[in-house]
């Protein structure tokens, strides 16, 4: 999947870049008639078919979203913990949970956005979701293996960022 996004990233990328020199070579021309092959009339085309693409490629890709906990027939979770992320802290109602169980984040702030993020170990991102004041994110998560999960900020929100740190102990199942 990064792959993907990285390739058809370049892609886009490379288009626009030459979209943009083939307009600035032809800046230098003078400007001709207005005619079908005018450059003005292939700006027009250009930006339509753009728009049109842009309209299209969103549709197809943000058509399911990506958050389980939002989707229509998202499961009923087994857990629900209300988390919200302060300048620089987390706030858990429940900490504990057991391996197997749908566990449903319901994540806001009370200040400014946070990224609440969960790693197993320290380079394994688990899940991650935005927390944003004024609105209740989901996220949900099963966790298969027992453990001590680290609970991270993944949004820059002021100096001491790097100090919200929260634990999600997942115990086996009983
Ligand atoms: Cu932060």
């Amino acid at each position: 999947m990064q792959n993907i996004a990285l390739i058809s990233s370049l892609v886009m990328m490379g288009l626009v870049a030459a979209v943009f020199l083939w307009v600035v070579a032809g800046a230098s021309q003078r400007a001709g008639a207005d005619g079908a092959g005018s450059p003005a009339a292939w700006r027009a085309r250009l930006f339509w078919i753009a728009i049109a693409a842009g309209a299209v490629l969103s549709f197809a890709t943000l058509w399911e979203w990506p958050i389980a906990g939002h989707a229509a027939a998202a499961p009923k979770p087994d857990v629900v913990i209300h988390a919200t992320g302060h300048q620089f802290r987390w706030q858990l109602d429940q900490d504990t949970v057991r391996v197997g169980q749908l566990v449903q984040f319901e994540l806001t702030a009370s200040d400014v956005n946070h990224g609440f993020a969960i790693y197993k170990g320290k380079r394994h991102l688990v899940a991650q979701t935005q927390a944003m004041p004024g609105y209740v994110n989901k996220l949900q998560v099963r966790f298969t293996e027992p453990g001590d999960y680290e609970v991270l900020c993944l949004e820059y929100c002021g100096l001491a960022h790097h100090g919200m740190r929260a634990v999600i102990k997942v115990r086996p199942r009983s």
